[in-house]
């Protein structure tokens, strides 16, 4: 049934692709390229009657992706790449024009089965030239896809041809390795998996597998292409191109073992953090770790350029929250000017303000958790900065968040939403009375003069002595405090 949908999704999302650069007869002999342009996860897919150089095998679930087909010639598994300006939806009303692979960015995930020699075709149609870099797999030097080391770049309008052997199993990316800052920060990457042709004693059977990379974009609130030129002051946060809530969940039956494939390419590290469950890192782009080396996570950090193998019983029902721990990476495009305005008491401020300036809001005065909820009329094209309603209201996260749905009734392989999680009566936190709670004392209030380090106290001491001495300390960190010298 997957399979079905996913094929009519691919055949509906098929175009025969011709343009002025590449001519339909100049394809002739090669494999049509597939393409699909929906952003929603496709099923697992498997090539009908082949399972290729070793035994059957579970397919990837590219999150917000999907696996691209190959044809069987001789033996070889041929793909067919297709470099190529897209259109990302990264969220409902928020549509970002990005470089890509056969209609998506990330471009499609490619799967295959150690042993496979594989052939891949990669045109482009980009105004500039490229080149495919295969991140972590052993291959000759020439196929490695750097261009002017390795080979000469891919020019608009040619078709270059690879060709190795997946020599080992694992998890691996692609990404171009020309002009690879604004090639890269136009969303030019996708994900790689080779299936152990043997039974691997360091490589579990799993029964979900589950794949996406970590990816950034600077693109300005209203604006439709990302800023090339930046080097680390992203603002979106997203994993395959998606932010929160336009990311899939991952679901999985109740007691099954599920695998998550996550690469970063990002420019920063990503703490990936699973709530509910403890999981270990099986593996490496370097390769499954070894089973006696692994201690259970709840949070891995995924460094620059690496990827990681998690994986996990999932033994707890209930949705939970999955996450980069970075805060602000669970945040969609925002003003950085904000200040912060936790305590300052704005009433009667606003209206008056209002009726000079009628869009004006307030931020933050009792912290910003009123994002989640605000109406603030946002430009054209882009998505609020905290969102995402679940069944209690809104979840007050955008980016790099999602959930993980566990069900003791969803059936096996089937990967659609059950919808939101419910609590058994009786577990779930609920309010008390007031006079229903224990006692809550007040944390005692700071002296008023605390930061007038020049000054004679002002306010009055209190009784016990033990209060007077946390003074020094604080009056000591002051830098222009020259009377201590400390800083000399
Ligand atoms: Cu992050």
């Amino acid at each position: 049934m997957q399979r079905r949908r996913f094929f009519a999704q691919a055949l509906a999302g098929t175009a025969a692709v011709a343009s002025a650069a590449v001519g339909r007869h100049a394809l002739a002999g090669l494999p049509e390229p597939v393409i699909r342009t929906t952003p929603d996860t496709a099923g697992p897919w498997t090539p009908p009657g082949v399972t290729g150089a070793g035994r059957p095998y579970r397919p990837v679930v590219t999150l917000n992706g999907w696996t691209l087909p190959f044809r069987l010639k001789d033996g070889v598994k041929e793909f067919h790449l297709v470099a190529e300006p897209v259109v990302r939806e990264f969220a409902p009303g928020f549509a970002v024009n990005l470089w890509g692979y056969n209609g998506s960015s990330p471009g499609p995930t490619l799967e295959v089965v150690e042993g496979d020699r594989v052939r891949i075709y990669v045109t482009n149609r980009l105004p500039e030239h490229t080149t495919i870099h295969w991140h972590g797999q052993r291959l000759p030097n020439g196929m490695d896809g750097v261009g002017g080391l390795n080979q000469p770049q891919i020019p608009p309008g040619k078709t270059f041809v690879y060709e190795f052997v997946a020599r080992r199993p694992g998890t691996f990316m692609y990404h171009p390795h020309a002009d690879e800052m604004v090639q890269m920060a136009m969303g030019m990457m996708g994900f790689w998996v080779t299936h152990p042709k043997d039974r691997h004693p360091w490589i579990a059977d799993v029964d979900r597998d589950y794949c996406f990379l970590l990816n950034a974009f600077d693109v300005t609130p209203g604006a439709r292409t990302p800023n090339v030129n930046t080097m680390l002051d992203f603002n979106i946060w997203a994993w395959n191109s998606r932010v929160f809530p336009g990311i899939d969940p991952l679901v999985a039956r109740l007691g099954e073992r599920v695998r998550v494939r996550i690469g970063n390419l990002t420019m920063t590290n990503h703490p990936i953090h699973i709530h509910g469950i403890e999981f270990e890192v099986t593996g490496t782009d370097g390769g499954p770790t070894r089973p006696e080396s692994r201690w259970m996570e709840v949070t891995a950090d995924i460094a620059v350029g690496q990827m990681r193998q998690l994986e996990f019983i999932a033994d707890e029902e209930g949705d939970w929250a999955m996450h980069c721990h970075k805060s602000h990476h669970t945040m969609g495009a925002m003003g950085h000017g904000v200040p912060t305005m936790i305590g300052v008491d704005h009433r009667g401020l606003v209206q008056r303000i209002q009726r000079v300036v009628p869009d004006y809001m307030v931020m933050g005065e009792r912290g910003m958790a009123d994002m989640g909820e605000m109406e603030m009329p946002l430009p054209d094209n882009t998505f609020p900065m905290m969102t995402g309603t679940g069944p209690y209201g809104p979840i007050e996260m955008g980016g790099m968040f999602t959930t993980l749905k566990v069900r003791h009734d969803q059936p096996p392989g089937d990967y659609r939403d059950p919808g939101w999680y419910r609590q058994p009566p009786g577990t779930q936190a609920y309010p008390v009375a007031a006079d229903q709670a224990p006692a809550a004392p007040s944390a005692p209030t700071p002296p008023a003069s605390a930061h007038g380090a020049h000054t004679a106290p002002a306010s009055p001491a209190p009784a016990h002595g033990t209060h007077a001495a946390p003074r020094a300390p604080f009056d000591a960190r002051k830098p222009h405090g020259g009377h201590h010298g400390h800083h000399h």
